[in-house]
């Protein structure tokens, strides 16, 4: 028996464990996407014998990243038995795959950690060395909580999930890796990132390419040098545009094939001061409750104001006293209305574009560089460290793609406005398939066989982002329609692990063994997504935020932007009112669930 209730109206490589490199030595060799039967069929800690109704775990957990990391830990906290499948040979998720020169996170990392929700001791043992973290930093980290939480022994490492059928008999998630091993749980969580499955264009003739190329998101773990290469950098956005000062720095030449230029903000990265450090642990308390309580997820001081609203003068102080901080400040604390008025983001797009003239002395490249067709933000804005500086020096040139697109891969290089550029190795920092590739490549097929890919088909459709219906006790950790992009990852990735192992928690305690999202409830989520959507500028500007970076991609608004407090708010509602639009169901099809259970 069902119990059905309705959605509320709302509110408004430091590790041991890697199995080795990535060498990327052609295309398809460095691309990614979406294995071994290292689960025995074993007796699971708290597992009723229902007959045909065994599973192998209580939950499975896809990737071990941060989020697959957190849910592994709450979810042993509430006594399930527990298996991670995690594709890379090593735990990070995204900080074990984009190691290309100059990977750091665009967060600052005292804020990108997890908080004492995971562990006070780690929270009190860990120090940055920089304001933004480089990738190998991040990955030790990661690597420490993992030891330290001694995580490490429910991880499967190097098992590409291949396939995941809903058996509706059993109530069962089956599992199957790349390498034929199979394996079932009541529970299936996706922690595979939003940006997993990396994306190359099918440019012409990109197979007879005779020299080395390389996809940012799949790099080689033992690096590469290019002392001394002529090279292409394909793609500007916060990954190209983090690589290209470093790669200038070796090569001989160095071509970076720009179609669309972004507005970039200076991260303004040094060493983290150690006063700064203790003053933010001293009160991380308080910090990340802000940060909960953010649009996203950072603990800044959000001005509540218009740009219209200010003089000239004013406006140029506010946004040079950002410019000089660097990092985010310059979207989150000089003006609140970026998103929503077109006026107060020229403001800000006319200061940057300056800037950017400022800083790249050959007049014409200075141009090219300076965004004209976008609203600031409306494209994920990149932080760079010596990206416009690196176009002044004699061994780097710009080409523009869009007025030119590549015309082909040819063996020796790159053929753009009929010339052909010769080079030794291809960058491709070309981006992901975001949010939904990696969730496609795993063949999630629900209820009555219905693929999440096909459900999906005119865009996603979610409850909270976490839940879809047909597809009973799945759930999704950043997923589609929910904050996530638009957010400091580690503050919404503990809310939905948080608000997943709570609602498990709810079920066991009353004896129910699943929930699904009512029709209803999945409807309104995603009206009052598109809704919410529409009321900004995101929706005019091509973005991978909008799905426009894949051929045939759905164009819609992927992650959620009403806010991340704003929709912690809804998710905890949603519980309070005993997980209103969820349906909680049992196994015993005949057995009536416990009065209130479903609240
Ligand atoms: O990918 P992107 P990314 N011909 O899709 C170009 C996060 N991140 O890997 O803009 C020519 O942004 C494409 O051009 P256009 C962050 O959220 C985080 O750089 O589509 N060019 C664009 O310039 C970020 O937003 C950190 O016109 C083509 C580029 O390739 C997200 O990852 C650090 C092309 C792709 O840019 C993705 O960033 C780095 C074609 N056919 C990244 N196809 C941290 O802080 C694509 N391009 C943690």
């Amino acid at each position: 028996m069902t119990s059905d209730n309705h959605v509320a109206q709302p509110t408004q490589n430091a590790n041991p464990q890697e199995a080795g490199s990535h060498e990327a030595g052609s295309h398809e060799a460095g691309s990614r996407g979406a294995g071994s039967r290292g689960a025995e069929r074993h007796d699971v800690a708290g597992r009723q014998d229902r007959g045909n109704r065994v599973v192998d775990y209580d939950a499975i957990v896809v990737g071990a990243g941060f989020s697959g990391l957190y849910m592994l830990h709450s979810l042993r906290k509430l006594g399930l038995s527990v298996r991670v499948y995690e594709q890379g040979g090593g735990v990070g998720g995204t900080w074990y795959w984009n190691r290309y020169p100059g990977a750091r996170c665009d967060s600052e990392s005292v804020y990108y950690m997890f908080s004492d929700h995971m562990s006070e001791d780690i929270l009190a043992e860990w120090d940055w060395s920089e304001r933004f973290a480089a990738q190998p930093e991040i990955l030790r980290y990661l690597n420490f909580v993992t030891d330290k939480m001694d995580l490490r022994r429910d991880i499967q490492f190097n098992a590409e999930v291949t396939s995941a059928i809903y058996d509706a008999e059993r109530d069962a998630w089956d599992v199957t890796l790349a390498d034929g091993g199979t394996s079932s749980a009541r529970f299936l969580v996706t922690a595979v990132g939003c940006l997993s499955s990396t994306n190359t264009p099918k440019f012409p003739g990109i197979d007879t390419f005779t020299g080395k190329s390389y996809h940012t998101g799949a790099w080689p773990h033992e690096g590469v040098d290019f002392t001394g290469q002529r090279v292409a950098v394909i793609g500007t956005g916060a990954t190209g545009v983090q690589a290209v000062p470093e790669i200038a720095k070796q090569a001989a030449h160095l071509w970076v094939f720009q179609r669309t230029p972004n507005f970039d903000v200076p991260n303004r990265n040094r060493p983290l001061e150690a006063d700064y450090a203790a003053e933010v642990k001293g009160s991380y308390k308080e910090l990340w409750e802000k940060a909960r309580a953010s649009g996203f997820g950072l603990p800044y001081q959000v001005a509540e104001r218009s740009a219209v609203d200010y003089s000239p003068e004013e406006r140029e102080r506010i946004f040079e006293a950002a410019w000089a901080k660097g990092g985010f400040y310059m979207g989150l604390e000089t003006f609140s209305d970026y998103l929503v008025n077109k006026e107060s983001n020229d403001t800000v797009a006319e200061f940057l574009r300056g800037k950017i003239r400022e800083m790249v002395k050959d007049p014409a490249t200075g141009e090219l560089l300076a965004p004209k067709d976008h609203p600031f933000f409306t494209k994920r804005p990149p932080l760079e460290s010596g990206y416009y500086e690196a176009f002044n020096r004699d061994n780097v040139t710009l080409v523009d793609v869009r007025n030119a697109p590549v015309e082909e891969i040819t063996p020796h290089g790159v053929r753009t406005g009929g010339q052909e550029y010769e080079v030794d190795s291809i960058v491709y920092a070309t981006g992901f398939d975001a949010m939904t590739g990696t969730l496609y490549g795993m063949n999630i097929t629900g209820r009555d066989g219905q693929k999440l890919e096909d459900k999906w088909a005119d865009g996603p459709r979610t409850y909270l982002g976490l839940t879809t219906r047909g597809f009973p006790n799945l759930f999704i950790i950043t997923g589609p329609q929910s904050p996530s992009v638009l957010s400091n990852m580690p503050v919404v990735i503990e809310q939905n692990v948080e608000w997943i192992a709570d609602l498990i928690g709810h079920l066991r305690e009353h004896a129910l063994d699943g929930a699904e999202p009512a029709q209803e409830a999945e409807d309104q989520w995603v009206a009052h997504h598109n809704q919410v959507a529409a009321a900004t500028l995101l929706l005019g500007t091509d973005s991978w935020w909008m799905g426009a970076n894949i051929p045939g991609k759905p164009r819609t608004l992927y992650p959620y932007v009403g806010g991340v407090g704003a929709f912690r708010d809804i998710c905890r509602d949603v519980a309070d009112q005993g997980y209103q639009g969820l349906t909680l169901f049992r196994n015993e099809k005949d057995a009536p669930a416990p009065a209130g259970a479903s609240g």
